[in-house]
């Protein structure tokens, strides 16, 4: 496995690099080797799920030009959620804010797995 992918490279000052490594706690409902999943702490739908990858990455291009793999792991991470969450039929959106005008406020790579109810476009 290559170094972008081990959780071992990790950013000791970001939130969810310490929720990988067990530091602040995360209601986890998924993981991988590679990746973990769990619940946000301000749930904007009745799922709202983030999925990261276990390696620091700032956002989700960052990831990608790191190790696209990666970012497929986290991306196929995010549709297993959806099926575990009973959403995978009904559908789901996916979200990766990324930058300030985006509202990005933690950076390292999250994809947000939204569903459970209608959602609206646009977004915000
Ligand atoms: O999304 C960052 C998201 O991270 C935001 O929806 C809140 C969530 N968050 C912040 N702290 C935690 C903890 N400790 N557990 C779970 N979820 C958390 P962004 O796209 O960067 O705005």
């Amino acid at each position: 496995m290559s170094d972008h992918r081990k959780a071992s490279n990790r950013d000791p000052a970001c939130l969810f690099c310490k929720i990988v490594a067990g530091e602040i706690p995360g209601d986890v409902v998924h993981e991988t080797e590679t990746t973990l999943a769990f619940r946000d702490i301000q749930p904007q739908a009745p799922t709202h799920v983030l999925v990261i990858p276990k390696a620091h990455h700032t956002d989700a291009v960052a990831a990608t030009r790191a190790d696209a793999a990666l970012m497929a792991d986290v991306v196929l991470a995010a549709g297993e959620v959806a099926r575990i969450e009973g959403i995978a039929d009904s559908g789901y959106r996916l979200v990766a804010n990324t930058g300030r005008d985006a509202q990005q406020s933690v950076g390292h790579l999250h994809l947000h797995v939204l569903g459970g109810r209608s959602l609206q476009w646009p977004p915000g």
